[in-house]
């Protein structure tokens, strides 16, 4: 077999109001829709944020739980639950997130500016979330919006040693204003920086979007492409359906020699557990 390129969907988000993107799929129904869209068109991992019923951001447990359950009966893909939330969810409901035993779930790896918020991720809770991820045995995604949170990565494997499944994998998200930029020479800086053996995919936010695929593909990585990161197709082209980015992102992998990896093969490089 050939190379392949793993290409997560992030469908929602905790950011843009239903309102202003009617597109995001908000509810559970939506979701499951979304994901089997998605997955047809070449996603193997889908990044997870819910909603309330007031479309508002939330992590309450028991609907993450339902969440996690719909999303293995209705499709293959793996299932990976944010931690990082709305910049407004406390530590506690974060850490909670594991309870509804996700495939996966991100980690990020700093506190950030995030626009005109901050996105907190001090080291002790980045440790507790570890460490919780190596209890339950559910697989982190290592969230880099920052070169520093490069650095943050290689102390915390030092000091806590390999995550469940013994693979590191990262993304590096990118183009958030006060974090690094989405350009090629960024992409390049952080990969180059990253621990050996680790795979990683990037995304750019906003118009950092295609510039971020595009140096992703020419440097061997993998692709998170959605609407939590980007709901502008082209200038003036609002986002119809997470599907069309997946689909472009499969073409475009497909154009660069590596087409889609499938969710079974990317469950044996990720190592989650089933
Ligand atoms: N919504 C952002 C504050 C994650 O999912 O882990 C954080 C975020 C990262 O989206
Ligand atoms: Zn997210």
């Amino acid at each position: 077999m050939g190379a392949t390129t793993l290409i997560t969907v992030a469908p929602t988000g905790a950011e843009s109001a239903k309102a202003d993107v009617p597109a995001l799929p908000v509810t559970l129904d939506e979701l499951v829709q979304t994901a089997k869209e998605c997955e047809a068109a070449g996603a193997a991992v889908i990044h997870v944020h819910i909603r309330d019923d007031d479309a508002r951001p939330t992590l309450d447990p028991s609907r993450l739980r339902d969440t996690v359950t719909a999303l293995r009966e209705s499709t293959g893909l793996i299932v990976q639950l944010s931690t990082g939330g709305a910049v407004t969810d406390p530590y506690e409901d974060r850490l909670r997130v594991l309870d509804a035993e996700p495939d996966m779930c991100s980690l990020t790896c700093g506190t950030v500016n995030f626009g005109d918020d901050v996105f907190m991720n001090p080291w002790p809770f980045m440790v507790e979330l570890y460490k919780r991820t190596q209890e339950l045995e559910v697989v982190p995604e290592f969230e880099l919006f920052d070169l520093g949170h490069v650095a943050a990565l290689h102390r915390l494997l030092d000091k806590h040693g390999l995550p469940y499944g013994g693979h590191v994998h990262c993304d590096l998200v990118m183009g958030v204003p006060g974090g690094m930029p989405g350009d090629a020479r960024s992409l390049v800086a952080a990969v180059e920086a990253l621990p050996s053996g680790a795979t990683w995919a990037a995304t750019g936010i906003g118009r950092t979007s295609l510039p971020v695929m595009f140096a992703a593909l020419s440097a061997g990585g993998h692709l998170r492409v959605g609407m939590e990161d980007t709901v502008t197709f082209a200038k003036g082209q609002p986002v119809t359906a997470n599907v069309k980015l997946v689909v472009r992102a499969a073409q475009a992998a497909t154009l660069a020699q590596r087409p889609p990896m499938s969710p079974a093969d990317a469950r044996a490089l990720l190592k989650t557990k089933a």
